[in-house]
């Protein structure tokens, strides 16, 4: 027998639950990141760390004051503004694209927790769980002009707080530019910034001929991933070796999609330049943890 208390509140709840089943997803702030150094291919992991956000504020630079305002700059749209790269930054929507007073941790400082970039490695990867993503080079974390300023990931923004707290689209990756060379003197990273500063390749267009910097700011990130430049391609070969079972061997050492009988004789060829420039362990084959003939031999019986 229901009461008569149960009689009212059970279709308020009903409803309820109905009208929180049909709300959108919102995405939530993340408070810890992954931080990984992958191969080439993605499919090897190096080495990994996980880090809270209060762990990265204890242990790490942290970037921002909480006072100071940045900006980045969105696709240029005024009619006025005939060159949409916009050298002289002075677009006024500008200062509608204000990330906050924005304190937070500098990303080389997080891939120095997993052995650091190299120059040569390929580059950075900032991810969200949603699939949004955005990569960096080298120069551009390790080695950033004033002019765009380091790539920090926030995790607190002062009309907000903490992303525990209101700041819903962190952790979110800001870059701390220096006040040229707007009329502003805002800390702003400019599309001519980008233009100067990033490699081609790593420019963010929002339509083709509108350029954006806003669209290199991912929202609420949980990995940063280097991708590296292993394993290289073995010399005379112009692709990479792949591993094409996901088993986290190479053994298709030419690349060329699949094991055959040239892997063999690449790796007997050049058992010692793989011991030398490559990671040992994604050629290990019988897990001896040295390259020699007997990882030819384990090749040879997989073929
Ligand atoms: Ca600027
Ligand atoms: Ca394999
Ligand atoms: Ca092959």
């Amino acid at each position: 027998m229901i009461s008569h208390k149960y009689r009212v509140r059970l279709p308020l709840m009903i409803l309820c639950m109905v009208a929180l089943a049909a709300a959108p997803a919102v995405a939530a702030a993340t408070t810890s990141l992954t931080v990984m150094n992958v191969t080439r291919d993605g499919k090897t992991v190096f080495s990994e760390q996980t880090v809270s956000f209060q762990w990265m504020a204890q242990n790490l630079p942290v970037l921002g004051n909480g006072v100071t305002h940045y900006y980045h700059q969105g696709p240029v749209m005024n009619a006025s503004i005939p060159d949409k790269w916009n050298p002289q930054e002075n677009d006024p929507v500008i200062l509608t694209k204000d990330y906050g007073a924005v304190k937070g941790t500098d990303v080389k400082d997080l891939c120095n927790l997993v052995g650091g970039m190299d120059p040569d490695d390929l580059y950075v990867v900032l991810e969200a769980p949603d699939g949004f993503s955005k990569a960096f080079a080298y120069s551009s974390v390790y080695t950033p002009q004033p002019r765009t300023g380091p790539v920090v990931i926030t995790w607190y923004r002062a009309d907000e707080g903490y992303v525990n707290q209101s700041y819903a689209t962190g952790m979110r990756n800001v870059m701390f530019a220096d006040t040229t060379n707007n009329p502003w003197g805002a800390h702003v990273f400019g599309l001519w910034d980008m233009h100067e500063a990033y490699p081609e390749g790593f420019w963010y267009y929002y339509q083709p001929g509108l350029p954006s910097t806003t669209g290199l700011s991912v929202q609420n990130i949980d990995t940063v991933k280097i991708v590296s430049r292993y394993p290289l391609p073995l010399p005379g070969q112009s692709r990479a070796p792949a591993d094409p079972d996901n088993d986290h061997l190479y053994e298709d050492l030419n690349g060329n999609g699949f094991l055959d009988f040239n892997d063999l004789v690449l790796l007997y060829n050049h058992m010692a330049w793989v011991s030398g420039n490559e990671p040992v362990s994604l050629f290990d084959f019988d897990s001896s943890g040295s390259l020699n003939i007997n990882d030819v031999i384990r090749l040879f019986q997989e073929l």
